[in-house]
């Protein structure tokens, strides 16, 4: 396909002043010929420095997450025009660390894709099933749930998204999909596209969950995986450089 692969990095909760200098230094000097968009999601904090760091590369910036709201009463939340103010061009939404631990259903994931995308950004849609609903053989209809709210709160802007797909089992596991079961569902998260969409073969859908150097080249060649959504290896710069090579 004609789909430009999509490399982002999802930082966490983890960086520093001094840290982050470092790292984006590194990377944007190592990707000068990178065939793949490259991006970093970072803790919000760091925007303004990521911003001055990134001047003048090709290395785009991220938020981690995004307020569904506007403006107002939301203690603590970071709207998407002030994540635009800084340059961002992703949000990730709906990270399986943020529904479990911060109770994010469905349908505020969606909404939070649709502020986003109400103000330029791309959200990062992410999808994945537990272990326990692999094992129950419930993967398929678990994804397309969650998927399929997204779709009907966002309606002919959902050939603007970007899908993530991370098996909740596969993060910060260091267990990854196989390729093949990492094909399996982007094909059934692709088929749920088309349906939505004329477009669907322009929509980005990535691999994460532990995506590394030593497994990205084999995932990234799957036709369905577009990039990847990358934890741990995004944080060392010569990992993150060389998934960032294999993405072509
Ligand atoms: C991981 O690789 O662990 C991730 O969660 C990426 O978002």
């Amino acid at each position: 396909t004609d789909r430009k692969k999509l490399i982002a990095g999802n930082w966490k909760m983890n960086g520093s002043i001094a840290s982050n200098d470092a790292l984006v230094r590194a990377v944007v000097a190592g990707m000068k010929d990178a065939a793949c968009t490259v991006a970093v999601c970072v803790p919000a904090p760091y925007l303004a420095q990521l911003q001055l760091l990134r001047h003048g590369s090709q290395l785009e910036l991220g938020s981690q997450d995004v307020s569904p709201h506007e403006q107002g009463a939301y203690t603590g939340e970071v709207s998407a025009a002030m994540l635009k103010e800084f340059g961002v061009r992703y949000a990730i939404v709906g990270h399986s660390e943020r529904r479990q631990y911060h109770g994010e259903g469905d349908q505020q994931v969606a909404d939070k894709a649709k502020a986003a995308l109400a103000h330029g950004i791309t959200p990062i849609v992410c999808v994945g099933e537990t272990l326990a609903e692999r094992e129950a053989g419930r993967t398929e209809e678990v994804v397309k749930r969650q998927l399929a709210a997204v779709i009907h709160t966002n309606g002919h802007c959902i050939s603007e998204i970007v899908v993530a797909y991370e098996p909740v089992w596969a993060i910060g596991t260091g267990k990854t999909a196989s390729p093949e079961q990492a094909q399996q569902v982007h094909a059934v998260l692709r088929a749920q596209l088309k349906a939505a969409t004329g477009k669907a073969d322009r929509i980005a859908i990535l691999y994460g969950g532990s995506m590394n150097a030593g497994n990205a080249a084999t995932l990234l060649a799957q036709p369905d995986v577009d990039g990847g959504l990358i934890g741990g290896a995004s944080l060392k710069a010569p990992d993150f450089l060389q998934i960032i090579a294999a993405a072509r």
